[in-house]
């Protein structure tokens, strides 16, 4: 599902978000100090191999909200947007924690005069966010932040699964459309 929203494309589609061989910018669901883990950020840091780690290690730690920019190594993507989403009940407030996330790598995506960029559902795995709320979140954020872009045209989510897209799809529509 795709929706265009002045000038921008913001679609929703499942797959592995280290395959988005068309994309210039990848987002990371990163833990603090940005080294490889789990979900996302394994998948992201399988792809890019160990350049990617090395990039990042001067970078960190950073903090729930924040967004760092590195290359994208062996990732068929130019960059990779590092994100730290809000540990659900520990970080607060999440909703707030969590648009900084979409809001600054947007932001770092505008600097960087990037065209596309690809989202992940951040802090929806590990960190437990309820994906309804986080999807709704995202949106809105997005839908705000649109107004203010000029570089960046297209924006993809990539769900993990029929589930996880068929939320987001309903958000986008209703953020959006609704
Ligand atoms: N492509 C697209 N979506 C994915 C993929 C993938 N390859 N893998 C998982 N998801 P998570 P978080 C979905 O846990 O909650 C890491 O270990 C997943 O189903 O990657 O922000 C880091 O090191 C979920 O909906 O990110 C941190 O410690 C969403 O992506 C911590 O996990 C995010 O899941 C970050 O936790």
């Amino acid at each position: 599902m795709k929706i265009e929203f002045s000038g921008v494309t913001v679609e929703c589609v499942s797959g592995d978000i280290a395959s988005q061989a068309d994309i210039e910018a990848v987002v990371n669901a990163a833990n603090a100090q940005l080294r490889p883990g789990g979900g996302v950020a394994g998948a992201i840091h399988r792809a890019a191999g160990p350049g990617l780690d090395k990039e990042c290690r001067p970078l960190a730690p950073i903090k729930p909200g924040q967004a760092v920019i590195t290359g994208g190594h062996n990732l068929p993507n130019r960059y990779v947007i590092h994100c730290l989403g809000p540990v659900y009940g520990v970080d607060k407030p999440e909703d707030k924690l969590l648009a900084d996330c979409y809001r600054n790598a947007l932001r770092l995506a505008e600097e960087n005069a990037i065209y596309s960029i690809t989202f992940p559902s951040i802090s929806t795995g590990i960190f437990g966010y309820p994906m309804e709320a986080a999807a709704e979140t995202a949106f809105q954020t997005i839908r705000t932040e649109i107004l203010s872009l000029r570089k960046v045209k297209l924006i993809r989510f990539v769900l993990y699964g029929s589930d996880a897209l068929a939320v987001h799809e309903r958000y986008l529509g209703k953020v959006f459309e609704g």
